[in-house]
């Protein structure tokens, strides 16, 4: 039915994907829709990634440029790499095609801070868009497009790109139209301006996309659901983390220094930031507020909860039981959440002056409260940096959190030396493992050490860190951050060599 596309004067670009994937050229650049599983066109890169097949199987050389919000789905991250048709790729990663082609070397990726994205796009660092390809819900009468169940980069894409093409998706949720908040006041140096953002629940931009009907060169109307993988039931690690959280917030509003509705939530991606949410359910705060990037299936049983009074992100990322919830009850959810532009959501302008609490995930923290949100043994991408720089660096409080031990034991998560840094010592504040919690604030390199090695490590990596720092401060260069050079990075060596850190 065409009654999702009100335009009459855009009924005429109807077509299918294979035609509307034809107008996309070889080593052209391409800005997708999508951001961690929710809103990603789930038809044209299919149809592409046949195309892509096709020409190779010709001989003829075909990849793409891929620009995205975030991550995507299988039709769009996983379809592109299975085919090699990825030349590039930025922001945010987590397909698993994409991953084995990156840490293979046969596909360049650049997982930089999500809320740069779009300024970087328009200072013209990252070259011409080419084509936008954008999942939309609906077609308004005139022309202005209803978002989906992700914002992302959209607007931008739709902004800058020379041809565009619709999907216009029947499965996304009707009742999503009025959740958005498109903001149109940005703008490059030196004419930027304040951002008239004060609380999470202000609305300050328009609840559609606008786009040059000019550009549009198809349409394609899609019927398939968002593909956001389910989350892993909170283990008991899980369960301690979220324990010990609390218990620092509960501390803070005790000492005066957080109010008693906390401050403005931001929570990361995985299933410890989720199982945190969860945790909140049962804990003593009230009305509080999200300003965050992405609604997880935790961030739903909050607001069911009634603790959170209202969440603002730019993404949905629910499991598919919780996109059901949602979408049964949209009506009502939409009155207590706003999608926003991914560089509103994670403004570091609009973070500092709310005064986030960022709560991420780690792979791996050192002794020193440096942390590596991305590379495995320095080297091996896991996903991206995605958006908890924007948060960490700009937070009222900076909170990091791990289980404090990965792969059965054989990785400590707490190392000598992190074998890449995404997050300096400076932007992380607080460290909570299953083990402890360990409050960084105000603290030197080597009372931070102290604390990182009896509160979070697990015991059976404890002696091991205690010997290496006690050793460090007989026979480190200097006495700032005691290190040895030769040992720091041993413990990843040995994981590289043997399958376990332990000795
Ligand atoms: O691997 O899936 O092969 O088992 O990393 O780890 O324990 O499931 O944790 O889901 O919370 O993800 C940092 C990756 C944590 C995530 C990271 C392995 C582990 C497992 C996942 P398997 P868990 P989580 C705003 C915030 C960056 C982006 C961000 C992330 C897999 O939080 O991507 O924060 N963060 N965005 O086994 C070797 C270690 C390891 C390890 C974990 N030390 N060594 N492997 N793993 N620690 C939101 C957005 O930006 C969208």
């Amino acid at each position: 039915t065409g009654n999702r596309i009100q335009c009459d004067a855009l009924r005429s670009k109807i077509t299918d994907a294979d035609t509307a994937a034809a107008f996309i050229t070889s080593g052209s650049t391409v800005g997708l829709s999508g951001f961690t599983g929710s809103g990603y066109p789930k038809a044209v890169p299919l149809a592409l990634a046949a195309r892509i097949d096709a020409e190779h199987v010709a001989g003829n050389p075909f990849r793409v440029r891929v620009w995205t919000g975030a991550s995507t789905g299988p039709e769009l991250d996983g379809a592109l790499a299975k085919a090699d048709g990825i030349e590039f790729r930025l922001p945010y990663n987590s397909d698993p095609i994409a991953r084995e082609k990156i840490n293979r070397g046969e596909m360049e990726y650049f997982d930089m801070h999500l809320s740069q994205v779009a300024p970087m796009a328009w200072q013209g660092f990252l070259g011409p868009l080419d084509t936008a390809v954008v999942e939309v819900s609906g077609i308004r009468a005139d022309g202005s497009l209803i978002p989906s169940s992700s914002v992302g980069n959209n607007k931008t894409w739709l902004d800058r790109a020379s041809k565009v093409i619709l999907e216009v998706n029947r499965w996304q949720n009707p009742a999503l139209e009025g959740m958005h908040d498109i903001y149109y006041g940005t703008a490059l140096p030196p004419h930027r301006v304040p951002i008239p953002l004060i609380r999470p629940d202000d609305r300050i931009g328009e609840a559609y996309l606008r786009c040059d009907p000019a550009k549009i060169l198809a349409i394609v109307e899609t019927d398939a659901p968002d593909r956001n993988l389910p989350f892993a039931a909170p283990d008991a690690a899980a369960h301690q983390i979220a324990g010990h959280l609390i218990e620092f917030f509960r501390h803070e509003v005790a000492k005066g220094r957080l109010p008693a509705s906390l401050l403005p939530l931001q929570s990361g991606v995985g299933n410890i930031a989720n199982a945190v949410l969860s945790g909140l359910v049962g804990g003593p705060f009230e009305d509080m507020t999200s300003y965050t990037e992405v609604i997880q299936d935790g961030m739903l049983d909050l607001l069911d909860s009634g603790k959170l009074r209202m969440a603002s992100a730019t993404a949905f990322s629910l499991s598919p039981q919780a996109a059901a919830r949602l979408n049964a009850d949209m009506g009502r959810y939409r009155e207590k959440m706003i999608l926003r532009p991914q560089e509103i959501s994670n403004h570091p302008e609009l973070i500092r002056r709310l005064g986030c609490l960022a709560m991420n995930g780690l792979i791996e923290a050192d002794i020193y409260g440096n942390v590596n949100s991305t590379h495995i043994m320095g080297s091996r991408i896991q996903n991206g940096i995605g958006g908890s720089g924007d948060f960490a660096r700009n937070a009222y409080v900076s909170i990091f959190m791990t289980p404090s031990t990965a792969k059965g034991g054989k990785i400590s998560a707490i190392v000598p030396q992190a074998s890449h840094v995404d997050h300096i010592t400076q932007d992380v504040q607080v460290l909570v493992t299953e083990q402890g919690l360990a409050d960084l604030r105000g603290l030197s390199p080597k009372q931070r050490a102290a604390v990182i090695i009896a509160n979070c490590a697990h015991p059976d990596y404890r002696p091991a860190l205690a010997d290496y720092y006690r050793r460090a401060l007989i026979g480190s260069y200097g006495q700032q951050s005691p290190s040895l050079p030769g040992e720091a990075l041993s413990w990843h060596q040995r994981f590289i060599d043997t399958g376990t850190m332990r000795r």
